[in-house]
């Protein structure tokens, strides 16, 4: 059983990511290779796919950072679209362009959600089901891995992380701290890897 965990840089308004903070936690286990990904159009990709070429993971689970998330977010599904709302790190924005022209619209989850969903709630970690990862760098990156996944016998899934309290403002409504966003996604690679 090996699994594929990947976070993000920091982007925009930010000086960290939660993603990066809590990929950090995961980076020694034998089952699990971190990977630590730029916020770039197709570079972030480029990484993801060589690391999925090499090896035949059971599962790909990219982690980001949502501003204005109050629970650790299982995204449903990726949509074909970029319609970034702000430049990625290197000054690209990319507005009502189809990810990969004629693919289809979008793809759902390989994930099981439902039942991570559960495992977390039972264990008082805040989770949700989210219906969108938005339209910038990371609903491109799901797009673009469960695209690839469908040649591999892989399961390939989002998970948005809200800003830890430690850095989010006031006017922000996250209630999680970082010890409990690892906590969270330790959960999850636990009951992925008795799958
Ligand atoms: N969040 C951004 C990109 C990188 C990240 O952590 C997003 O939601 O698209």
């Amino acid at each position: 059983m090996k699994i594929l965990l990947t976070g993000f840089e920091p982007f925009g308004e930010h000086e960290k990511n939660s993603s990066e903070l809590v990929l950090d936690f995961f980076k020694d286990h034998e089952q699990i290779q971190t990977k630590l990904l730029p916020v770039e159009y197709e570079n972030a990709f480029k990484i993801v796919s060589d690391l999925m070429d090499q090896t035949d993971f059971n599962f790909v689970i990219h982690l980001g950072q949502a501003a204005g998330r109050s629970k650790i977010s299982l995204e449903r599904v990726a949509i074909n679209v970029c319609d970034f709302p702000i430049d990625d790190n290197k000054g690209v924005r990319i507005v009502d362009e189809p990810i990969i022209k004629e693919a289809d619209a979008a793809y759902f989850s390989t994930l099981p959600i439902r039942e991570l969903e559960k495992e977390l709630s039972t264990s008082g970690v805040p989770c949700e089901i989210s219906n969108t990862a938005g339209a910038y760098i990371c609903n491109e990156i799901m797009y673009r891995s469960l695209h690839k996944s469908f040649n591999q016998k892989t399961s390939v899934g989002f998970i948005h992380l809200p800003l830890m309290t430690e850095e989010s403002s006031k006017s922000e409504s996250s209630q999680l701290c970082l010890s409990q966003l690892v906590h969270g996604i330790e959960l999850i690679l636990k009951y992925l890897l008795k799958l």
